[in-house]
C-alpha cells in the first residue's frame, strides 16, 4: 500500500515522487510505502495549516473538543486493529501496542472534556468599576515532530491539546512509524476536523523537519526524540524565539532498597527494562541497589531475564520483541562492548539470540550488566534497548546521589517499604517523575510527563500541562467607570 501526505483536507503525493518502504522489524516485510517529502510539500502543509488558522480558532473550545471526543470513540472501536498495525511496524508486542492506543484513547476522552474547560480567571482589578480577568489564546500553527516508539500515544499528546486550544497542525510522524500516523489523521478526517486543520507530511527531518523549525508561519514545535536532536531543534527554532518543547529522553533508575519486597522490584525492574524493548524514554536503565540485597537481587534479575521469549510481537508466546532497525541493533552492540570494556561484568545477554527463527529480525537478547560504577559511560548514556546496569550503594543518601548525577531527569523509581525512605526519595530524586514502589515506566496521560535537566527544556506535556504549552495568555481589563482611570496613579 502506498502513503500520501495530507495537506489541506486532500490525500496527495510528494511533488517528489519518491517513496520508501515501511518494514516490519520483526521479519523485514514491508507493510507499506511511505513519500520522502520535499521542502516544497512541507512549505504547501504550512501554508494550508495558516489559511485554516483564522477559521479554527473561532469554532467555539466545546465543539473542537466534540470532534476529539469521536476520535476517541472511533479510536477505542478500532484498538485492536490499529494495535496490531503498530506492532507489525515497530515491533512491541501486542499487549503493550494496545496500551500504546490506550493511551490515545485516554487523551482524546481528556481533550475532548478540556475543551470545556480551558479555564483561565478573573481577578480584582486595584482600580474601583474595573474588571480584570486572563484568558487563554491559541497561538497559531504548530509542527508536531514525534518518535516512532510510541506512534500513537505520543502524537496524540501533542496534536490533541494543539487542536482543541484552537491552534492548527503540521505533523512529522518518525520515518520508522509512519502507518500509525496515517490510520490517526484518517481517524481525525473521519471526526470532522475541517481541512488544513490537520496536515501530515512524511519525509526526513533535513527536509520536512527543518523546514517546520526555520518557517516563519510555525509559532510552535513540539518535539519528542534524541537529546542531541533536541539541541538543534532548541537552537534554530529558539534562535527564531518560536515556543519550543523538548522531551529528550532519559536514564532512568530503579533504587532497590534493603527492605524492598524483593519479588514486587523484580516485576517491576524486568518490566520496565525489557518493556518494548528497552526503548521507551521512561524505560529503566540503571538499578541502584543496597549491598544488603545485591546479590539476591541478581540472581532473581538472572532467572527471570533466562526466562524472557523473543519472538513477533503478535505471538502471544512472546515477552520482548525485534528492535526498531539494524541501527539500533549495532548502537546496543556498541554500548555492550564499552560495557565489557569500561569493567563491568556481563552477566546474561549481550548479543543476537542465535534461534534461526528470528535470524530475520532486529533481535537482541535482554542484557544484565553487574559491578558497574557510575561514571562508567554504560550508566550515563541512553542506550535505548534492553540493557540494564546494577549499580551497588551503600546507603539510601548514596542511592539518590547516584540518581542524581545522570545528565538526564525523567523517571525514577524506589522499591522500599520504610514510608520515612520513601518520602526523602520524593523530595530529592531529581526526576519530573516519581515511582514509589513500581517501576519507572507506566506515566498517566492527565499527569504532567518531562523531565529535568537534559531530558528537555521544562515544559510537560500531558494533562494541564499541554494546555499550558498550547495557548498564551491574554489578560483583559474592562472599565466601566466612565472616566479615565489610570493604573499605578489613581489608586
Ligand atoms: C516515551 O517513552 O517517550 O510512561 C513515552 C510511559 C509511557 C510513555 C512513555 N506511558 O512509559
Amino acid at each position: 500500500m502506498r502513503l500520501n501526505n495530507f495537506i489541506g483536507g486532500q490525500w496527495v503525493a510528494p511533488e517528489t515522487g519518491q517513496y520508501r518502504p515501511d518494514i516490519d522489524p520483526a521479519n523485514g516485510e514491508v507493510i507499506a510505502e511511505v513519500p520522502l517529502s520535499s521542502r516544497q510539500d512541507t512549505e504547501r502543509a504550512i501554508a494550508a495549516a495558516a489559511d485554516a488558522y483564522p477559521r479554527w480558532r473561532k469554532v467555539p473550545g466545546p465543539k473542537r473538543g466534540e470532534i476529539l471526543f469521536r476520535v476517541g470513540q472511533i479510536l477505542q472501536a478500532r484498538k485492536r486493529e490499529l494495535a496490531e498495525k503498530m506492532t507489525r511496524e515497530m515491533g512491541k508486542v501486542r499487549l503493550e501496542a494496545e496500551g500504546d492506543v490506550q493511551e490515545g484513547i485516554d487523551m482524546a476522552f481528556y481533550m475532548a472534556g478540556e475543551g470545556r474547560r480551558s479555564f483561565g480567571f478573573t481577578t480584582p482589578s486595584e482600580l474601583p468599576d474595573k474588571f480584570a480577568m486572563a484568558l487563554r489564546d491559541s497561538i497559531g500553527v504548530a509542527g508536531i515532530i514525534t518518535p516512532w516508539n510510541f506512534p500513537m500515544a505520543i502524537p496524540t499528546w501533542k496534536i490533541f491539546p494543539a487542536l482543541v486550544s484552537g491552534n492548527t497542525v503540521v505533523f512529522k510522524p518518525a520515518t520508522e512509524s509512519p502507518y500509525l500516523a496515517y490510520e490517526l489523521v484518517k481517524i481525525l478526517e473521519e471526526a470532522g476536523i475541517p481541512p488544513g486543520v490537520v496536515n501530515l507530511v512524511f519525509g526526513s527531518g533535513r527536509e520536512v523537519g527543518e523546514t517546520l523549525l526555520t518557517d516563519p508561519r510555525v509559532q510552535l514545535i513540539s518535539f519528542t526524540g534524541s537529546n542531541e536532536t533536541g539541541r538543534h531543534v532548541a537552537q534554530v527554532a529558539g534562535g527564531l524565539l518560536k515556543r519550543v518543547s523538548l522531551e529528550l529522553g532519559g536514564k532512568n533508575a530503579v533504587i532497590v532498597m534493603d527492605d524492598a519486597n524483593l519479588d514486587l522490584a523484580v516485576d517491576g525492574i524486568i518490566w520496565s527494562a525489557y518493556g518494548t524493548t528497552g526503548q521507551r524514554c521512561t524505560a529503566c536503565s540503571r538499578i541502584i541497589v543496597h549491598e544488603g540485597i545485591y546479590d539476591r537481587l541478581r540472581d532473581r534479575l538472572k532467572e527471570r531475564i533466562r526466562g524472557l521469549r523473543l519472538g513477533h510481537g503478535l505471538s502471544a508466546e512472546t515477552d520482548v520483541g525485534p528492535l526498531v532497525n539494524q541501527a539500533a541493533v549495532e548502537k546496543v552492540q556498541h554500548y555492550v562492548e564499552l560495557g565489557q570494556q569500561e569493567g563491568a561484568h556481563l552477566e546474561i545477554g549481550g548479543g543476537i539470540p542465535d534461534d534461526p527463527t528470528l535470524a530475520h529480525g532486529h533481535f537482541y537478547l535482554p542484557t544484565l550488566f553487574t559491578d558497574v560504577t557510575p561514571e562508567m559511560r554504560i550508566a550515563n548514556e541512553e542506550i535505548f534497548g534492553p540493557v540494564l546496569s546494577m549499580i551497588r550503594v551503600k546507603s539510601l543518601d548514596e542511592a539518590i546521589e547516584v540518581n542524581n548525577r545522570v545528565s538526564y531527569g525523567l523517571s525514577s523509581s524506589i522499591f522500599t517499604q520504610d514510608v520515612n525512605r520513601a518520602f526523602q526519595a520524593i523530595r530529592d530524586l531529581a526526576t519530573g517523575i516519581v515511582y514509589i514502589n513500581a517501576g519507572t515506566t507506566g506515566a498517566e496521560i492527565h499527569l504532567p510527563f518531562g523531565g529535568t535537566k537534559g531530558t528537555g527544556n521544562g515544559h510537560r506535556e500531558s494533562g494541564e500541562a499541554a494546555i499550558d504549552f498550547f495557548t498564551e495568555w491574554k489578560a483583559v481589563y474592562v472599565d466601566y467607570s466612565g472616566r479615565l482611570q489610570r493604573a499605578q496613579i489613581d489608586t
